[in-house]
């Protein structure tokens, strides 16, 4: 497994990165719609182990990724914690907003049936995937899942997270701690269940300031990281904390993390560079938008990075999920330019 290889030799200098993407399986691939619409409901499809398993392995049949990624979704946690959550078309994800961890059943209510569907999908996944290709399990950070189950869906800035956690501090450390506690059980049990690395999500991670980037990112991280580092020692650990900037290299010494992911804005130098004493695998970073272009701007940028990156532990990645227009011809040459840089 070349994907895993990285983490624990790094790459020669002759070699070709592994390559998977975010989001890599979704809306951009006609056979994904085909199933997503004969199942009906997004949930439905994350909980219905076959169709999750097949359409998992759909961008890995196409593409010949080294990585494969659990088809999931990072709100199925406020999901089986008992909060209300709808996908609607067109829309992305409504919740029912909460303000503290006392309005929500917990895991009891059903909850642990829900995952036992996910961990179910990880045993198919694995057995149908091929050796050479790892299976990355996931979850969304405590930070970034918060933000959804306050707000109630997406938001552009966060506000009214950022504000409730200065205004009641104690309120958001229990739903944190929550959320700590549920994510360890359950990137445990994908562990057990077969996934070969495990990636945290926290895509909303970069407008906060260093105190609240500390206590609402570093620290909830570090505490799932440590308890995933004892628990299973040989499974990497990759932290995507989107947007941190100057953050990244106290985010990356603090947390543990086995590997970075790096978004669109992180500077090659720096991508490339001195992130602390600890080895770490750098993966990103190609602009989601330059992959749904095309073209020779593509190809251009694509064989900068893979030079940039040359030598070091890196994964090829975007530096934030696929776009739904993506044409699936512009991933195709991607990763035919990535392994011919070999
Ligand atoms: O109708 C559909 O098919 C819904 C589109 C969709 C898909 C394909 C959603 C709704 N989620 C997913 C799958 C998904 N989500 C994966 C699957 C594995 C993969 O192929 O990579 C993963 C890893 C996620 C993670 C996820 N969901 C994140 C973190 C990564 C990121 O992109 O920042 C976030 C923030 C979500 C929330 C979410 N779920 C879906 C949407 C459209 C969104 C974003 C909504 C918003 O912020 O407004």
């Amino acid at each position: 497994m070349k994907f895993i290889r990285v983490f624990k030799e790094g790459l020669a200098a002759d070699e070709s990165p592994p390559i998977w993407l975010m989001r890599q399986a979704g809306r951009y691939l006609p056979e994904y719609k085909r199933v997503r619409a004969e199942v009906g409901g997004f949930l439905d499809l994350c909980f219905t182990p076959d169709k999750a398993a097949e359409v998992t392995l759909q961008p890995i049949d196409r593409f010949d990724f080294d990585a494969a990624i659990l088809f999931s979704d990072i709100l199925v946690v406020p999901h089986a914690l008992g909060q209300e959550v709808r996908f609607v078309e067109g829309e992305g994800p409504r919740l029912d907003p909460i303000r503290s961890v006392s309005e929500l059943p917990g895991l009891g209510a059903g909850g642990h049936d829900r995952f036992e569907r996910v961990y179910e999908a990880v045993g198919l996944i694995r057995s149908r995937l091929s050796k050479d290709k790892a299976l990355i399990g996931f979850c969304g950070a405590p930070y970034t899942v918060a933000t959804y189950m306050i707000a109630g869906k997406g938001s552009s800035d966060q506000a009214e997270t950022r504000k409730f956690a200065f205004a009641e501090p104690e309120a958001f450390q229990a739903l944190i701690d929550q959320l700590v506690e549920t994510s360890i059980a359950y990137l445990s049990n994908q562990i057990i269940a077969g996934v070969n690395a495990v990636q945290i999500f926290d895509s909303w991670a970069g407008p906060l300031p260093d105190d609240q980037f500390e206590r609402w990112v570093v620290d909830p991280t570090k505490r799932i990281v440590d308890a995933l580092h004892a628990a299973h020692p040989d499974i990497p650990v990759i932290g995507f904390p989107r947007g941190a900037a100057a953050n990244a290299v106290h985010y990356i010494g603090r947390t543990g993390v086995d590997g970075l992911g790096c978004d669109t804005s992180m500077p090659l130098h720096v991508m490339s560079g001195h992130l602390g004493p600890k080895p770490i695998v750098r993966q990103g970073n190609l602009d989601p938008l330059l992959l749904m272009t095309g073209g020779p701007a593509l190809d251009d940028r694509i064989r900068q990075i893979c030079a940039a990156m040359r030598g070091l532990p890196f994964i090829f990645n975007l530096g934030h999920g696929i776009l739904q227009w993506t044409p699936p011809e512009n991933v195709a040459c991607l990763v035919e330019v990535v392994r011919g840089a070999e």
